[in-house]
C-alpha cells in the first residue's frame, strides 16, 4: 500500500524533482529465501516432475523466473559469505570452504554487507535459519557465553540461527548472542579434532544411524542422528530435527510481525536461510510419504510448506504488494547423502544440468532463482540474463539509494534492472567465476556463452566417464548457449578461448575486484 501510494504521488505531483522523493519509496520489504542444496530438478517450475512445489511455483507465476542465475560457489559457506558481502569467497581464506560447526566468524565486523547497506537505508534487518559462517573471534565460539562477533556485528538487528549444518555439531539454536535453552550447569563443549564425552558414535552403534551417511569419517549420534564432530552437554538446548523447518518458519514470521508492530514502521529485510533440504533430512511426520520419491521428496514438500507459511503471513499482513521476495538455493542438488532409498528412484536433482553440488558443472551452481514484487515485476515473466547472488548487494544498494563505498562489494554488479524486468543497455554482469571451495581453485570461468572449467575441476569422479576424466586434465570448455548440459568439451578445438578465459581469471584475481 505504502508503495503504491508513493508511486501515485510521485507520478502526479513530483515530476521533474521526482528522484529524491521517489527514492524514498523504493524501499520495499525484502525477503531473501536461500534454500539449501535445491536444484532445477527439485522445483516444479524448473521442470521437477516428482516433487510438487506449489508455493515456490506461486513466486514463478506471480513473478520472474531466472534461468541463468548462479550461486557463487557449489558449496554452502563460500556462497553465503559471497552473498552477504558481494565479494568472491576465494579472495580470502575465512569463508572460502565449508566451515566446521566451531568456526570463528568468517565476515569481519566493519565489512559492508547486505544488512549493513539496508540498515543505512533505514531497514530493520533479520536473519533466520542456517548461518554456517561461524561465530566469535580467532579462538572460535564459546557456546556458554556471548557468541560475538556474529550476525549482529555485521548489520543484522535480529538473528535466530542454527550454527552450521544439521549434520554438524552443536545441535542447538542461537538467538542473537546466546544459545537458546542454555543451562550453565550443563555447559556445551564442541570438538572437531578428537572425541570428547561419551555420546555414541556411528562406529560403536551403527544401528543408531538413522542416516547412513557415506561419510568417510566417524559420526557422533546426537538425538539419534549422525553428526560430524562431537558435543557434550547442552541437553536442554538441543534442537529436534523434525521441528526445525517449523521453528524457522515461526521465527521468520515472528520477525516480520514484530517489524510491523513497531510504532514507526520501517521497511524490513529478512534473510531466511532454510535448512531444507540439506542432510540430515528429517521432515516433520506430516510430510512423510507425501512424495513419490522418498525422504528427499518429502523434505522438498516441507521446504515448500515453509515458503507457503511465509507467503501466507505476508498476505495476511497485507504486505504482498510492498515486498520483494526472492527464492533461490545456495548450491545445486546432490544425491550422495547416504539414504537407503537413494538409488531406488530415477531422480535428477539438477534436471538436465550436468553435475551436482560440489562440482563446477552447471548442476553445482546454476540454481533456481525467482523474484516477485507485484506491480514492479511482471507476473509469469522469464529472464535468461546471467546474474549471481554476488549481485544482490549492489542491486539492493541501487534499489534503496545507498552508495556503496568504493572498496566494498568487490565482485557485485548492479543487476537491478534485470531483476525488475527492465532492459539494460548491456548485460549487467560480463563474467562470473564459480568455485567449490578454497582459495586456490580450480575455478570455472564464464564469459558470455563460454565457460572454462580449469584442469582438475571436473567434479567428483562419479560424474565423469574415464574419457571425460582424461579430457578434463586439460580443462573443459563448453558453449553454454548450444550445450547447457555440458556434453561436448571444446578444449581441443578452441585453444584461443581457453587462453582468453584463463587470462580473464588471472586478471580478476590480480586486480582484487571485478566491479571496477
Ligand atoms: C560435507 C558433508 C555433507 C554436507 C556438506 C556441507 C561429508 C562427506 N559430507 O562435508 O554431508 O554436510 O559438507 O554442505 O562430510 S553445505 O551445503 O553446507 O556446503
Ligand atoms: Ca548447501
Amino acid at each position: 500500500m505504502r508503495l503504491q501510494t508513493g508511486f501515485v504521488l510521485c507520478g502526479l505531483f513530483l515530476i521533474g524533482q521526482a528522484s529524491l522523493n521517489c527514492a524514498e519509496h523504493n524501499t520495499p520489504n525484502i525477503i531473501f529465501i536461500l534454500a539449501d542444496d535445491i536444484g532445477y530438478g527439485d522445483v516444479s517450475s524448473y521442470g521437477a516432475t516428482h516433487a510438487k512445489t506449489p508455493n515456490i511455483d506461486r513466486l514463478a507465476r506471480e513473478g520472474r523466473r531466472f534461468t541463468d542465475a548462479h550461486s557463487p560457489a557449489s558449496t554452502c559457506t563460500p556462497t553465503r559469505a559471497a552473498l552477504l558481502t558481494g565479494r568472491y569467497s576465494w579472495r580470502q581464506q575465512p569463508g572460502s570452504s565449508i566451515a566446521p560447526g566451531d568456526a570463528s566468524m568468517t565476515i569481519q565486523p566493519g565489512t559492508t554487507t547486505i544488512p549493513s547497506v539496508l540498515k543505512e537505508a533505514g531497514y530493520t534487518t533479520g536473519v533466520v535459519g542456517k548461518w554456517h559462517l561461524g561465530f566469535g573471534g580467532e579462538a572460535g565460539p564459546d557456546w556458554n557465553a556471548d557468541l560475538k562477533p556474529g550476525p549482529l556485528e555485521i548489520g543484522f538487528d535480529d538473528a535466530f540461527l542454527m550454527p552450521a549444518t544439521g549434520d554438524r555439531v552443536p545441535c542447538v539454536y542461537v538467538k542473537n548472542h546466546r544459545v537458546v535453552g542454555l543451562d550453565l550447569n550443563d555447559p556445551i563443549r564442541v570438538s572437531y579434532k578428537m572425541k570428547i564425552g561419551d555420546e555414541p558414535t556411528g562406529k560403536e552403534n551403527p544401528e543408531l544411524l538413522t542416516l547412513k551417511h557415506t561419510h568417510g569419517h566417524d559420526m557422533t549420534i546426537v538425538n539419534g542422528v549422525g553428526r560430524i564432530g562431537w558435543m557434550t552437554g547442552g541437553k536442554t538446548a538441543r534442537w529436534k530435527d523434525e521441528d526445525m523447518a517449523d521453528t524457522f518458519a515461526k521465527a521468520a514470521i515472528g520477525f516480520i510481525e514484530s517489524s510491523q508492530s513497531q510504532q514507526k514502521k520501517k521497511p524490513f529485510f529478512l534473510y531466511l536461510a532454510t535448512h531444507g533440504i540439506h542432510v540430515p533430512r528429517v521432515p516433520h511426520p506430516r510430510f512423510k510419504g507425501t512424495s513419490s520419491v522418498g525422504t528427499r521428496g518429502d523434505a522438498i514438500h516441507e521446504l515448500d510448506d515453509t515458503v507457503g507459511q511465509v507467503l501466507a503471513a505476508v498476505d495476511r499482513l497485507k504486505l504482498t504488494d510492498s515486498t520483494l521476495i526472492i527464492f533461490t538455493s545456495d548450491n545445486g542438488g546432490v544425491m550422495d547423502d547416504g539414504y537407503e532409498d537413494v538409488g531406488k528412484f530415477d531422480y535428477h536433482p539438477n534436471g538436465t544440468l550436468r553435475g551436482t553440488k560440489g562440482t563446477l558443472f552447471e548442476g553445482g551452481h546454476r540454481v533456481p532463482f525467482l523474484a516477485r514484487w507485484p506491480g514492479r515485476i511482471t507476473a509469469s515473466s522469464e529472464c535468461d540474463t546471467l546474474i549471481t547472488h554476488l549481485d544482490m548487494i549492489a542491486s539492493f544498494a541501487a534499489l534503496t539509494g545507498v552508495t556503496l563505498p568504493k572498496e566494498a562489494a568487490a565482485d557485485s554488479f548492479n543487476v537491478l534492472q534485470t531483476l525488475l524486468g527492465e532492459t539494460p543497455n548491456a548485460p549487467p554482469r560480463p563474467h562470473f567465476v564459480a568455485h567449490v571451495g578454497g582459495i586456490h581453485g580450480p575455478f570455472a570461468i564464464r564469459q558470455g556463452d563460454w565457460k572454462f572449467i580449469q584442469p582438475g575441476g571436473g567434479g567428483r569422479q562419479a560424474e565423469q566417464s574415464k574419457k571425460d576424466l582424461k579430457a578434463s586434465q586439460a580443462g573443459q570448455l563448453f558453449n553454454l548457449k548450444e550445450d547447457v548440459a555440458e556434453k561436448t568439451n571444446l578444449v581441443a578445438t578452441h585453444p584461443e578461448k581457453v587462453a582468453e578465459l584463463q587470462a580473464l581469471m588471472k586478471q580478476l584475481r590480480e586486480q582484487g575486484r571485478s566491479r571496477l
